[in-house]
């Protein structure tokens, strides 16, 4: 007996944005900034044994020089909206004079201006991130977010960014996930500035960051009044590895606090606070409270989520109340060892989000998925032929999350746009080259783009402002 299988075409909003997300240290190679390392990040990558596969992003994805041929690829894959961040060591290589205005460097406003316009000439929405975890090195050198001058020096080039920019920018991010980049420059040590368990150096940067969005927030509004701006989440619903076990709780209490809640919960309420009994440390106690400006800024919601994480406590001296994450996956995981796991997308955007849902006017707030992709591991230096076109695994993880995204909506989740992660192969931090996201794959030593298997039935789902329901069988082209 043949097996009937339904399709239904499950229909986005109208005016729904499908795009895609990059961020410029990732994919640029920009040759003055890697010649001269003029971030910290270019220096980060010059220092043995920092990037899993020994890759550097020296040439990335040259997106600095083919960012033209990259952006006809957008137009190829029918998508409405394009996210970049901005390259703040190139914009600012030398660090502003006291008591003297910020000034932008002139080829680099070029740069950005042709690229911006590229896209508005095509009609795409934009999406531009003021800091994407790169430091100029003057700013690295003296502290970073460590250092309160951190704060000024980056609502400044907020500000000028929004005046040479924001004619041709449709949505702000003034921060991307600040909690995944203390987590990774503070305690884990993998980014620069390369600190292990430095919780007092995360936080630290954490009222710095809060400090600088809320100065940015206001200096991008004073330049353009109708500007929309917010900071991108990374939300990731943490589950205690053995569901009964009071301690794996605990640790799941302080993780889903600390990373996923505690910054945007400052910003709606205008104040930071962390949870007892951390909040009790004298230092910590210092770094809570009201912050000036602060309660409300954020115009619209700007989430990613790739995956959930398993929590676990770990009995060891001195007591960790953050505990670790469980190496013992439920689901399927992907080469970084994350979780498949589109039922916590659909969670984060119908519930956990939910508090803040509201700008202060009583408005609702939209929702833009500002990143969520899947990874597949090849080396830098392969070659010619057809290894990793047909990305299967890709394609599942899109089209499970477009249908968890669909039943968000369906289910009340004001969500508005979606931009996977990531347009090209690039520069995966940590991990270099090797951990590939693109829809696109890039062959590193020729610099060839091929379109994946992925490209096709994204753009084909972009094309039509829907998915089928069924497997991904149904939506392959
Ligand atoms: O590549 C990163 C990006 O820079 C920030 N969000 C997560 C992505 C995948 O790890």
């Amino acid at each position: 007996m043949a097996l009937i299988t339904e399709r239904k075409f499950l229909g986005f909003p109208e005016g729904f944005l499908w795009g895609a997300a990059t961020s410029h240290f990732q994919i640029e190679g920009h040759p003055e900034e890697l010649s001269h390392k003029l971030s910290d990040w270019s220096q980060w990558t010059a220092t043995a044994g920092k990037i899993a596969d020994a890759s550097t992003a020296d040439l990335a994805c040259q997106f600095f020089e083919r960012f033209g041929a990259d952006m006809e690829i957008c137009r190829d894959l029918n998508l409405n909206a394009f996210r970049i961040s901005l390259n703040w060591p190139i914009l600012c290589p030398v660090a502003p004079k006291p008591g003297q205005p910020l000034v932008l460097d002139p080829k680099g406003v070029t740069y950005y201006r042709e690229l911006l316009a590229s896209l508005k000439a095509d009609g795409v929405t934009t999406f531009v991130t003021i800091f994407h975890f790169t430091l100029p090195h003057w700013l690295s050198a003296k502290g970073g977010w460590n250092n309160p001058e951190s704060v000024s020096d980056f609502a400044s080039f907020a500000e000028q960014a929004a005046i040479a920019f924001g004619d041709l920018v449709d949505f702000w991010l003034t921060l991307n996930e600040p909690l995944a980049y203390v987590y990774q420059g503070y305690v884990s040590g993998l980014w620069p500035p390369g600190n292990k368990h430095d919780y007092l150096g995360a936080f630290t940067s954490i009222r710095y960051m809060l400090e600088g969005h809320a100065l940015a927030y206001k200096v991008i509004h004073n330049q353009r009044p109708g500007a929309r701006v917010s900071f991108a989440m990374h939300w990731r619903p943490f589950v205690p590895k053995t569901r009964w076990n009071p301690f794996d709780c605990m640790v799941t209490y302080f993780r889903n606090y600390v990373f996923n809640r505690m910054f945007p919960q400052a910003v709606q309420l205008g104040e930071l606070s962390f949870p007892y009994p951390i909040s009790e440390n004298g230092a910590v106690k210092a770094l809570s409270g009201p912050i000036l400006g602060l309660k409300g800024t954020q115009d619209y919601i700007a989430v990613n989520y790739y995956t959930r994480e398993l929590s676990c406590f770990k009995f060891k001296w001195p007591i960790d109340i953050f505990g670790v994450a469980s190496d013992k996956p439920e689901y399927e995981v992907n080469c970084l060892g994350w979780e498949n796991f589109p039922d916590g997308f659909y969670q984060t955007l119908v519930n956990d989000l939910k508090p803040f849902k509201y700008n202060l006017d009583g408005s609702l707030r939209p929702i833009y998925v500002t990143e969520n992709g899947f990874p597949t591991a090849f080396n830098a230096d392969m070659a010619e032929g057809d290894w990793s076109l047909t990305d299967d695994l890709r394609v599942n993880y899109l089209i499970t999350h477009l249908h968890a995204l669909h039943r968000a909506i369906n289910d009340g989740a004001n969500v508005k746009g979606y931009l996977y992660w990531s347009l090209l192969d690039n520069f995966e931090w940590a991990e270099g080259l090797k951990a590939r996201f693109g829809l696109v794959r890039i062959t590193y030593p020729t610099q060839e783009r091929t379109l994946r298997k992925s490209a096709h039935v994204y753009a084909n789902i972009a094309k039509k402002n829907g998915i089928l329901s069924g497997s991904m069988v149904e939506n392959e082209i």
